[in-house]
């Protein structure tokens, strides 16, 4: 159950299951928070007080926002804390780093009634369910700069923009509202990809070059290189980051006709992988005469990226080779950068402005589609109330009062 399912009345949450979740990570560390969705009456339950203020106050008497020294449990074992109520009914407790204090607060609180619920469930029990989804995207984020993106979200862009949206519609103003919902949901591929990468799948006959590239591309030594053709078989894959945008690099077996049922499994795969991929980029050996299968490549992916390696030895391509081909050496390292940036101008073609608003989360993009697709079929009430669920979350709407 997240904190949503507890019903919020016009400004205080009415609280029917109280929850408890341990904020900070698991393990080592000076300072361990956990937080507290419950009336604050809960830690004066037991005989002996959970929570004992040295200003001798119960937790219920003491003020919201105010940071208050105590100890935790029966004074013969009791743990120095710090509590504070951030809301009315919304409590903070900092205890020892490590696992013993906070999992006996968490054990004490569980036995009282509270249940332990994930962290994303409080992180911001008072935020709208769009807000949390941001916050909980932006914990996913594998670069700084997916995550300064995600935190503008995260900060009130994308609620602005659906706020405005709402708006338009109340006002009437429906070609605003389709204009404001297509903005949103041009965005809405790109903003999947700031948690999930780019796939690049790297194509080519054997012995081109397709591991030694994505070594290259890599930084490191994730696949194997070796001068006998055949040698990738499984799909290889490298997580990297290319601009700050993150990338996943998948090395193939090369693709030629062959008895071996392994290897043939491997470009079966291949082939599979390419079709899926963001991009493709199709590897040549320009030193060596080009083979059918080179030439079918370039047939079959004609929006692929075309790299010709081995451009440290000499050209057996001549004008035959493409004019957009990229020459690089992945031994020398030669033109491997201009290649990466190539790579990301054929994956992010457009950037958004600061101000941008992006749905980043499946949900979201989902509740965009819904209110275009109802906004296109001109049932404007359908339109609205995926906005307001877009607001909300998926969670039902509380009882009207
Ligand atoms: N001279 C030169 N040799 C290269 C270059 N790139 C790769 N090689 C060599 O070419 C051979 C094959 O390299 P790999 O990266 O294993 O080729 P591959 O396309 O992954 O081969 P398979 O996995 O068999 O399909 C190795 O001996 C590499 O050292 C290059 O830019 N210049
Ligand atoms: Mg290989």
């Amino acid at each position: 159950m997240s904190a949503l399912a507890n019903e919020k009345t016009s400004s205080v949450s009415v609280v029917r299951v109280p929850q408890v979740a341990l904020l900070t990570a698991r393990g080592r560390g000076a300072v361990a928070t956990i937080r507290v969705l419950a009336p604050a009456s809960l830690f004066d339950q037991s005989a002996a007080g959970l929570f004992v203020a040295v200003n001798g106050r119960s937790v219920v008497e003491q003020a919201v926002d105010r940071i208050v020294f105590g100890h935790w449990g029966a004074p013969a074992a009791a743990e120095d804390v710090v509590l504070c109520r951030v809301a009315e009914q919304l409590t903070e407790i900092h205890c020892h780093g490590g696992d013993v204090a906070s999992r006996r607060i968490l054990g004490d609180l569980e036995r009282v009634g509270c249940q332990i619920v994930p962290w994303q469930d409080l992180a911001m029990p008072q935020e709208c369910g769009l807000d949390a989804e941001c916050r909980e995207v932006l914990t996913q984020a594998p670069t700084l700069r997916t995550a300064s993106i995600l935190l503008k979200q995260a900060s009130g862009i994308l609620h602005q923009a659906v706020n405005e949206l709402r708006l338009s519609l109340a006002a009437g103003q429906q070609s605003a509202v389709l204009r404001q919902l297509a903005e949103l949901w041009r965005w809405a591929e790109f903003g999947r990809h700031l948690t999930t990468p780019w796939q690049v799948v790297i194509l080519g006959r054997p012995n081109v070059g397709k591991s030694s590239l994505m070594n290259a591309l890599a930084g490191f030594e994730r696949a194997i290189v070796f001068d006998q053709p055949g040698t990738t078989r499984d799909v290889i894959t490298a997580d990297i980051a290319l601009e700050g945008w993150p990338v996943t690099l998948l090395d193939t077996a090369g693709l030629r006709s062959t008895d071996s049922r392994l290897e043939a499994a491997g470009i079966e795969l291949a082939q599979a992988q390419a079709r899926a991929a963001d991009l493709r980029l199709v590897v040549l050996d320009r030193s060596q005469p080009p083979e059918a299968t080179d030439l079918e490549l370039l047939q079959s992916w004609p929006d692929a990226l075309i790299v010709a390696n081995k451009c440290d030895l000499p050209d057996a391509w001549g004008a035959k080779l493409p004019g957009n081909a990229h020459g690089i050496s992945a031994l020398c390292g030669e033109a491997v950068d201009q290649l990466a940036e190539s790579i990301v101008q054929a994956l992010v073609s457009e950037q958004p402005l600061a101000g941008q608003a992006i749905p980043v989360h499946p949900r979201q993009v989902a509740f965009v589609d819904r209110a275009q697709a109802a906004a296109l079929n001109g049932d404007w009430p359908a339109c609205g109330l995926a906005l307001k669920q877009l607001l909300r979350g998926s969670e039902p709407e509380p009882p009207s009062r």
